[in-house]
């Protein structure tokens, strides 16, 4: 979009354009080049929530409403270039999601995948296709496509996470549904713990089959997660950019946790200066440990734990880490990776 005011169309064009506009039918050569842009044009602006002020909120619409009528109590996080889209960026969704004592949230199921990534509190399940696990924070839990799930609270703290879902995406390729069961809870049909035991020691059921391409490991508990970080950070060098990444999988396959979010944990050293990186996944990062910055476009975004923020397409930017930090983020990175569509440069 330029702020060059457009001469005048010659009036034999213009009549042109008019007689075939009627028949929804427009020329190429006048949208051209925002069509096909030399790099990404994304609406998607660089944006931080703090935890500070977006928590006396989240408790604030526990007062105003109640999970059960909400059927989901969240605060979505609107990405400041996308507002009234419910986009944290072009493909994906984003809300901070608010389950108090004693709370239940129904089932139900929809085509969109989501993420659970638990940012505050303790001690709440979230239960899918009957098995429930009890989320601590850090913890990276997978809704996958179609399946029941319902998030219950028999704790004694309120209990915030970070729920992902590609809501946009599944949006743009018209493919969404969604029911509810008969009944308002689901039955817990399996043992706590059984997909872990089955997918979480780096060992399948000798005869497993995979159903779907979402990960059979449904919880990737924060322990485990930060226990591997901290090896790391002993032995191996960090990367210039991104410190010490890993990417969740899928142990059945060796891909992405979830086909279509990209899932990632990663640990900036203390002190660390990162050098300018960009891909063309905008990314939504969560703080989990640590504080520091978040430098893009001129803008520095100082975040801490609990924070969210949001990097867009292609734009450079670096992360900085006064003592040692973790961050999680998630994008749509396999989506673009399968398309033979996702750059990354760095420098
Ligand atoms: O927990 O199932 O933030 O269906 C948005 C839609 C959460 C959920 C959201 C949902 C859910």
């Amino acid at each position: 979009m330029s702020a060059v005011p457009k001469p005048a169309l010659p009036a034999e064009r213009q009549a042109f354009y008019a007689k075939i506009d009627q028949a929804n039918v427009t020329p190429l050569w006048e949208v051209l080049h925002s069509l096909i842009s030399a790099t990404p044009n994304t609406p998607c602006k660089p944006y931080l929530w703090k935890w500070a002020t977006v928590h006396p909120w989240i408790l604030e619409a526990g007062k105003l409403i109640t999970a059960k009528e909400a059927e989901r109590r969240v605060l979505i996080l609107e990405n400041p270039g996308l507002r009234g889209r419910s986009r944290v960026t072009h493909s994906l969704y984003a809300g901070l999601q608010l389950i108090l004592p004693g709370e239940v949230a129904p089932a139900h199921r929809h085509s969109q995948s989501a993420l659970r990534f638990i940012v505050h509190g303790q001690g709440a399940y979230t239960a899918v296709d009957g098995e429930r696990v009890t989320m601590s924070p850090g913890d990276f839990i997978i809704t996958p496509s179609w399946t029941w799930h319902d998030h219950g609270n028999p704790s004694s703290e309120p209990m915030v996470w970070l729920d992902g879902l590609d809501i946009a995406l599944v949006e743009l390729l018209d493919a969404q549904f969604f029911e509810r069961p008969p009944e308002e809870a689901q039955h817990t049909t399996r043992t706590a713990g059984e997909s872990f035991a089955s997918f979480g020691n780096t060992m399948l059921p000798v005869n497993h089959e995979p159903r779907s391409r979402t990960s059979p490991l449904f919880w990737y508990p924060y322990e485990r997660t930060r226990a591997a970080l901290a090896t790391l950070a002993k032995s191996a060098s960090p990367h210039a950019c991104y410190g010490h990444k890993l990417k969740f999988v899928n142990p059945a396959t060796g891909g992405s946790a979830m086909p279509t979010i990209g899932t990632f944990m990663q640990l900036l050293p203390q002190g660390f200066r990162g050098k300018p990186y960009r891909s063309t996944d905008s990314t939504v990062y969560s703080v989990v440990e640590g504080a520091g910055r978040m430098k893009v476009g001129g803008e520095t975004f100082a975040w801490g734990p609990k924070d969210t923020f949001v990097v867009p397409s292609w734009m450079p930017y670096t992360l900085e880490a006064d003592g040692e930090a973790v961050l999680f983020s998630f994008s749509d990175r396999p989506v673009q990776a399968v398309l033979d569509l996702w750059r990354e440069q760095e420098g």
